[in-house]
């Protein structure tokens, strides 16, 4: 067995290992240092800047969770926008819509989505290509500050706060998207572990509460985003939306017909429920 380990220091005063049993990739793109490997537990493992982005056994939970969330509380949308989210695995969860007639995918480092490509295609599938894929090279803040389009879900799938992925946690960026969403449409972000990454949560779900009449967040357990679960922001003028009936949920879940391994209209439902030392942060 190999004695190679791959070690993340995201947070100060605990890193975390992961065994490297075949190296694949190790290289820069234009913007940030890509790294993938194989782990005996959770497959191939992506890794931008030094932090897991995603891996092929649990990256099931973190876009379901981004998309069907959404998607089902909004329950006819039919334009998405998804900003970050190069490895393709968001849109390829997004696409299982059948109501989804345009996925926007906002990428700022081409290299990411040419690497997917050729090695995680068991993570974003035949996304690239399919025809109602529209895929921008650009800085998602500009982007959203001035397209014409406008979207019912906005997905922001991006990297931690640091780097590249700084501005897609701001003020200026929050406003851009309210700007871009269509009436009754959902914004929803990546917000960090909050055990670990207590401020940017605050600080998110604050900026969005100045900018949207409903802004809250809801949970999931992602197993290599250490530290206990995940947040994720939500942010809309429709506050109804966050409070779907479990009836709802599964008579759209049931006629979308999609096939899931993580959510269920139970486990949206549920999502919501915070968690009290989460629930004060956001307070
Ligand atoms: N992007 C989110 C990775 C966040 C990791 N951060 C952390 N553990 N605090 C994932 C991209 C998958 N499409």
């Amino acid at each position: 067995m190999s004695d190679d380990w791959f070690e993340e220091t995201l947070y100060p005063g605990i890193h975390s290992r992961m065994r490297i049993t075949e190296q694949l990739f190790q290289g820069d793109s234009e913007l940030q240092k890509l790294n993938l490997f194989e782990n005996e537990r959770f497959g191939r493992v992506l890794t931008l800047d030094g932090v897991v982005q995603t891996t092929e056994k649990d990256e099931f939970i973190y876009h379901e969770m981004l998309t069907h969330v959404p998607l089902l509380a909004h329950g006819q949308a039919r334009r998405v926008m998804v900003v970050g989210g190069g490895d393709g695995g968001m849109i390829e969860e997004a696409l299982k819509h059948r109501s989804v007639e345009h996925v926007t995918l906002v990428e700022i480092d081409a290299g990411v989505i040419e690497f997917s490509k050729k090695y995680l295609g068991s993570i974003c599938g035949e996304a690239f290509d399919d025809p109602r894929t529209n895929i921008v090279i650009a800085d998602g803040l500009v982007h959203a500050e001035t397209t014409a389009d406008r979207f019912d879900v906005i997905i922001v799938d991006s990297t931690d706060p640091i780097g590249p992925g700084e501005a897609l946690f701001s003020d200026r960026f929050y406003r851009a998207c309210h700007r871009c969403l269509a009436p009754g449409g959902i914004l929803v972000t990546q917000n960090g572990v909050p055990f670990m990454q207590p401020e940017e949560l605050a600080k998110s779900v604050a900026a969005m509460r100045g900018l949207f009449s409903d802004a809250y967040c809801y949970t999931a357990a992602v197993p290599t985003y250490v530290g206990g679960c995940m947040a994720f922001g939500w942010a809309t003028e429709n506050e109804t939306l966050r409070h779907t009936d479990l009836p709802t949920l599964q008579s759209r879940f049931d006629a979308a017909g999609i096939d899931t391994r993580y959510y269920t209209p139970a486990v949206h439902q549920a999502a919501f429920a915070l968690p009290r030392y989460i629930g004060d942060l956001i307070a």
